[in-house]
């Protein structure tokens, strides 16, 4: 049997920092657009979709912090990506700066939201691999304050039952960490969706810079054959508001092999038919857990993580 599904990484170009919500909105809808026409099932956008990479500067004023972020899921902006996922039929994944009121305090995350066809919120994620530092960095081109502006992710690694599959979200530098892979594969993830914000340069480990895309695109062949799934990993891309920002959206297969690849640094639709019994392949053989896991090992990993594996596939 196959479940054979159209996915789209709707890869942005830069998003200026005084961009309006409403015109990066109409952006995202055109994509969407384009997605129905080739009856894409899903759509995923970057990391921090709605704005500018914010964390790269230093911003002291508590109303403009605020301007960034969303104080509710959907909101005015946002309301037409959920009427669009509606009308259009179709799921839709983006990153969004997330302003939650709990237990009467304001809270700041870096988040996601899964829209399901029925243009119903599926669920949310919180990222929780904040890089980068608290303080500004004297010297630093740019700042990269992702520890200063969010809090970690209280959420864990969710999966979702939804698209006809398993389904779960990393939020960019999470897609570095292989413990964040491995609490989806344990819970028979099938489908991971990625967005990101990656500058082409990093101040705190230059000799790094030239392999960005190599190790965006390792870590993401990785995760997926160690763990039998496929992703859809997307970047806000170009160069934005003066920094340079990984562009290299993606469809990876459970084999690890790269099915479908951007080729511009703008907004992009990069379009991948994945079949997702074909994580069975990797999942009842080379990595089926449960047969080739010394069993205390495998109970300890999941006593430890809490991932309960519903049964591959199913
Ligand atoms: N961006 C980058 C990422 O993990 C980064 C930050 C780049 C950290 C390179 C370390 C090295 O892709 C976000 N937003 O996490």
């Amino acid at each position: 049997m196959a479940r054979v599904i159209t996915v789209a990484a709707a890869q942005l170009g830069p998003v200026p920092r005084d961009a309006s919500r409403g015109t990066v909105v109409a952006r995202m809808v055109a994509l969407m657009e384009q997605a129905a026409q080739v009856r894409a099932a899903l759509v995923v956008f970057p990391e921090l979709a709605l704005t500018s990479f914010f964390p790269r500067w230093a911003i002291d004023d508590d109303s403009v912090l605020n301007g960034f972020f969303e104080s509710s899921m959907p909101s005015r902006e946002t309301q037409p990506l959920f009427a669009t996922a509606r009308r259009l039929q179709l799921g839709v994944c983006f990153g969004y700066a997330e302003l939650a009121r709990q237990a009467g305090s304001l809270r700041r995350f870096n988040s996601s939201a899964l829209v399901g066809p029925d243009g119903s919120l599926i669920g949310h994620y919180r990222k929780v691999h904040l890089p980068g530092d608290r303080e500004p960095q004297p010297g630093f081109e740019h700042q990269h304050l992702e520890k200063r502006y969010f809090e970690t992710g209280d959420l864990g690694f969710p999966v979702w039952r939804a698209f006809g599959g398993v389904v779960g979200m990393l939020i960019c530098n999470d897609r570095r960490w292989p413990e964040a892979w491995r609490v989806l594969g344990l819970q028979a993830v099938e489908l991971v969706l990625i967005g990101y914000n990656t500058p082409m340069r990093n101040p705190e480990a230059p000799e790094h810079d030239r392999l960005v895309a190599f190790q965006h695109s390792l870590v993401l062949q990785s995760g997926c054959y160690q763990n039998g799934t496929w992703a859809v990993a997307v970047g806000k891309a170009g160069i934005e508001e003066g920094q340079a920002m990984l562009p290299d959206s993606m469809v990876v297969a459970p084999s690890g092999e790269i099915v479908a690849r951007a080729t511009t640094s703008g907004d992009e639709l990069v379009v991948a038919e994945i079949d997702l019994d074909a994580t069975r392949s990797y999942k009842t053989t080379i990595f089926d857990f449960g047969a080739h896991r010394v069993p205390q090992a495998y109970r300890m990993i999941i006593e430890r993580t809490g991932a309960e594996p519903p049964e591959a596939g199913t």
